[in-house]
């Protein structure tokens, strides 16, 4: 235990230069998290799997955990599957778990899976809030989903929903949910930015096509002047697009 207490130690000095890296990449990260058997990598291939989403395969440095995918409003992220967290960890696992971390801290948000199906839930949820706050990733936006909600009784169900009024209740195996979770992802990812109208000069198409890589495109018009574009923009996008900005008539 005390040798896992100075690898998180060391781990959460490096968050900031984790955050700051995932920043510089600007596509939005969100980490699967959550007890051992939830049904983290089994929501990552629903999630990739359904109709709404496509799958970028061009995408080919991300490692075999992570995919890339476009939500329906036409936003990039990263989806990435991290190892299950448990009560006592064998030393084996330890590197494992280490990486996992690194890419919990490095997402701008967590998906904290639990199996809701399983009778030691509460205490599950518990465990991995407890490892979230000692690696520093409290402060990360995180939504609960509910998985295996195929297995649970309509009298839990209620129960649960009202326990846990925000979570997202999921099935990977009737793919109820599914889609809820993927909107959900997209709400959480508008509301931590902004809304900007910028007037782009012609001479600067470069911004006008990191624009379109890096924001989410409301409306776009040709003006003598320039591309007068509004955008949703993320921290990072606004602070490289801000110059530009103008007001609207
Ligand atoms: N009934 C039911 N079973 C599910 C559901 N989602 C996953 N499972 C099953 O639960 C088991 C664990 O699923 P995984 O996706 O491997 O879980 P995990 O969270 O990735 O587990 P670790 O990698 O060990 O942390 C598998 O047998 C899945 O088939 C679900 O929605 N309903
Ligand atoms: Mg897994």
């Amino acid at each position: 235990i005390t040798s896992i207490r100075r690898e998180l130690a060391l781990l959460s000095k490096k968050r900031d230069l984790q955050r700051k890296q995932r920043k510089e990449s600007g596509i939005y990260k969100v980490a699967l998290a959550g007890y051992t058997n939830a049904g983290k990598s089994s929501l990552l291939n629903a999630i990739t799997g359904s109709e709404v989403l496509s799958y970028d395969k061009l995408f080919a440095t991300l490692d075999s955990t992570t995919r890339q995918l476009v939500l329906p409003e036409g936003r990039e992220v990263t989806l990435t599957d991290t190892v299950g967290f448990i009560q006592k960890l064998p030393t084996t696992l330890v590197e494992a778990f280490k990486s996992t971390l690194d890419e919990i801290n490095g997402a701008d948000l967590i998906l904290h899976v639990v199996d809701s199906s399983d009778p030691n839930a509460d205490r599950q949820i518990d465990t991995v809030n407890m490892v979230l706050e000692q690696i520093g990733a409290e402060e990360i936006g995180r939504v609960e989903v509910f998985n295996k909600k195929d297995l649970l009784l309509p009298e839990q169900y209620e129960a649960m929903t009202i326990r846990y009024p925000n979570a997202v209740f999921t099935s990977t195996v009737t793919r109820e949910g599914i889609n809820d979770l993927v909107s959900r992802i997209g709400l959480v990812a508008s509301s931590q930015e902004e809304i900007l109208e910028l007037l782009i000069p012609y001479s600067r198409g470069d911004m006008v096509s990191y624009a379109h890589q890096r924001c989410t495109i409301l409306n776009e018009e040709y003006k003598d002047t320039g591309t007068l574009l509004m955008v949703r923009a993320g921290a990072q996008a606004v602070a490289k697009l801000k110059a530009f900005s103008c007001v609207a008539e």
